[in-house]
C-alpha cells in the first residue's frame, strides 16, 4: 500500500497521474489492472475476493438496494457534500477585502443548493437503514461500505441529532475490526 499525501492546495500529488491519468485517489493496482473510482474499485474486489460475501442474493430486492447504493453513493451523496467544502474555500482563499461579500455569497448559494438537497439525503438514508440498521438487508454489504464514507463527510457538517440510526450507523462501521485495520494500515484521516 502507498500512501499519497495531498499537496497544500488540497490536490492529489503528481506521483498519483503516474498510476492513472486521472491522477484521483483511491486507486488500485493488482496484477494487470489498474483501476480507478471508489465502486470500481468495491466491484473489483468483491469479484475477485468476495466469495458471495458483501452481496445480497442476486436479483433480490436487498440486491437491487445493493447495487442501487453502490452507484448513489459516489454518483448523488457526495457531489452536494464536494459543492459544500468548495464553496467554504471560495472566501476562505479570496483577497482579504472581498472575504465578506464573497461569504455572504456563498452561504446564500449553501441555503439554497445544498442544505434542501442534502436534507432530502439525509431523510433518504435514515429511512433505508430504519428496518435492519444496514443500506441493503439484514447484514452489511457493499451498499454500507460505499456508504460509510458520505454518511461519515455529511457528520461533519449536519450531525445526526435528528437522524440517531445514521449516528448508530457510523459508529458500528467505526468499531469494525476491519475498518479498525484499514486505519492502522492506512494512518487516520479526517475528511475536511
Ligand atoms: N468519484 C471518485 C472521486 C475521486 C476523488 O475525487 N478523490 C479525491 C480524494 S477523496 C482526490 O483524489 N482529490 C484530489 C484531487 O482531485 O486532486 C471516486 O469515488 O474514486
Amino acid at each position: 500500500m502507498t500512501r499519497y499525501e495531498r499537496t497544500k492546495d488540497l490536490q492529489a500529488p503528481p506521483e498519483l497521474k503516474k498510476v492513472h491519468p486521472l491522477g484521483k485517489s483511491p486507486v488500485i493496482t493488482d496484477d494487470d489492472h489498474t483501476i480507478a473510482e471508489t465502486g470500481a474499485i468495491v466491484e473489483y474486489i468483491l469479484a475477485k475476493h468476495g466469495d458471495g460475501r458483501l452481496m445480497p442474493p442476486k436479483g433480490s430486492e436487498d440486491y437491487w438496494q445493493a447495487r442501487h447504493f453502490l452507484h448513489y453513493a459516489e454518483g448523488s451523496a457526495m457531489p452536494p457534500l464536494f459543492l459544500m467544502l468548495v464553496l467554504q474555500m471560495i472566501p476562505d482563499r479570496a483577497p482579504f477585502f472581498a472575504k465578506p461579500i464573497l461569504k455572504t455569497a456563498m452561504e446564500k448559494v449553501d441555503e439554497m443548493l445544498v442544505k434542501p438537497q442534502m436534507a432530502l439525503h439525509l431523510d433518504h438514508w435514515e429511512r433505508s437503514i430504519e428496518k435492519t440498521g444496514w443500506f441493503a438487508g439484514p447484514e452489511i454489504s457493499v451498499a454500507d461500505i460505499m456508504m460509510s464514507f458520505p454518511v461519515e463527510a455529511a457528520a461533519t457538517r449536519f450531525g445526526y441529532e435528528y437522524h440517531p440510526r445514521l449516528r448508530d450507523f457510523l459508529q458500528r462501521i467505526h468499531t469494525r475490526p476491519a475498518y479498525r485495520q484499514g486505519l492502522k494500515r492506512g494512518g487516520p484521516y479526517a475528511y475536511a
